[in-house]
């Protein structure tokens, strides 16, 4: 992200339109049956867990007031043009290099300033109830996308943990394994990844542990089993591929801080009205358009989240 990728063109630019549209309609339908899905579950009342264990299973999900009904981002572009260093720096990298990841068995711990520090199975945050959220991404690269992520908040696991007093920031990282992340084996960030952030904001109902996108578990490539998604900041700060959640009373680092910190600060909330010292944030290219769009403040989520930084100046704190 450090590098020259300003200029790259989506793949969803340079495929035949009517390939491109046929792949639209498709996943109109997958939409659709997702929505099915949903109301099945909700009328039936039923659970199997057995649904979950499995990669790329389907989901049971309830759709969120939080979506916007604006239009979704193919499923190929979701899953073909990604940042996942772990899984190399191309963004079709991850597509490929994430093939024979295996994302369970696997355990998540929260710890630190908890009362009640626990180890949880996937399976087990899998039977929280689940809502599929269709946010606004955007990356501080310049594109963004609509993704139709299925998850929890993060709130209703760290009220499980019951968070005490002096915890004032929540501390992710992602998994450290060279032998089944291949990028790590090559010095382009310090590893593992790592990402924070303000309690308040970790709370917020906007703030998404996501286990699945269009109706399924999530793909590799987009940071199976477990990710971070928070909607009204840049794209990095959604972690991914997470094995531990820390309270702390300091505020944590980040790995884009780390690799530098004059461009990738902690807060890192989209805004239009502070450039990257590279490029400016103004406006953005939602992958699939042509005509670049003014990027909006919070990513217009403003109304919700606004309130988190009254007081604060967000040149100096970006
Ligand atoms: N562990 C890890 N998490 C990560 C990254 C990464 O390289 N490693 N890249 C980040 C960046 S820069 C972005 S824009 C989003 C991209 O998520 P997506 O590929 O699902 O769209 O993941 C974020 N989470
Ligand atoms: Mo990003």
């Amino acid at each position: 992200m450090l590098i020259k990728k300003q200029g790259e063109i989506p793949s969803s630019e340079i495929t035949d339109k009517k390939v491109y549209l046929n792949r639209r309609a498709f996943i109109g339908g997958a939409a659709a049956a997702g929505a099915a899905i949903a109301v099945g579950f909700k009328a039936a009342g039923l659970f199997d867990p057995a649904l979950h264990a499995s990669a790329n299973a389907k989901l049971q999900f309830k759709p969120s007031s939080f979506s916007t009904n604006e239009k979704q981002t193919p499923l190929n572009d979701v899953t073909h043009y990604n940042n996942y260093y772990e899984f190399g720096t191309d963004k079709t990298d991850p597509a490929d290099e994430a093939k024979n990841f295996k994302p369970t068995p696997w355990k998540v711990k929260v710890e630190g300033l908890v009362k009640k520090a626990q180890t949880f199975d996937i399976d087990t945050l899998l039977k929280i109830p689940l809502e599929e959220r269709v946010y606004r991404m955007r990356c501080v690269e310049g594109w963004s996308m609509v993704i139709p992520w299925i998850g929890f908040p993060l709130s209703a696991l760290l009220n499980q943990v019951e968070v005490q007093p002096k915890a004032k920031f929540v501390e992710f990282t992602s998994l450290l394994d060279p032998n089944r992340m291949p990028g790590q084996r090559r010095a382009v960030l310090e590893w593992p990844y790592v990402e924070g952030l303000r309690l308040d904001e970790a709370m917020h109902p906007l703030t998404t542990m996501v286990v699945g996108l269009y109706g399924e578990t999530l793909p590799n490539q987009d940071g199976a089993p477990l990710r971070l998604v928070v909607p009204w900041k840049y794209g990095f700060k959604g972690i991914k591929a997470i094995v531990n959640i820390k309270l702390v009373e300091k505020q944590p680092t980040s790995t884009w801080t780390q690799a530098a910190s004059n461009e990738y600060g902690f807060y890192s909330n989209v805004n239009p009205n502070v450039d990257h010292p590279r490029w400016s944030q103004a406006k953005e290219r939602r992958i699939g358009e042509f005509f670049k769009r003014p990027t909006l403040m919070f990513n217009g989520y403003g109304d919700q989240v606004a309130s988190l930084y009254s007081g604060m100046d967000l040149k100096k704190n970006f």
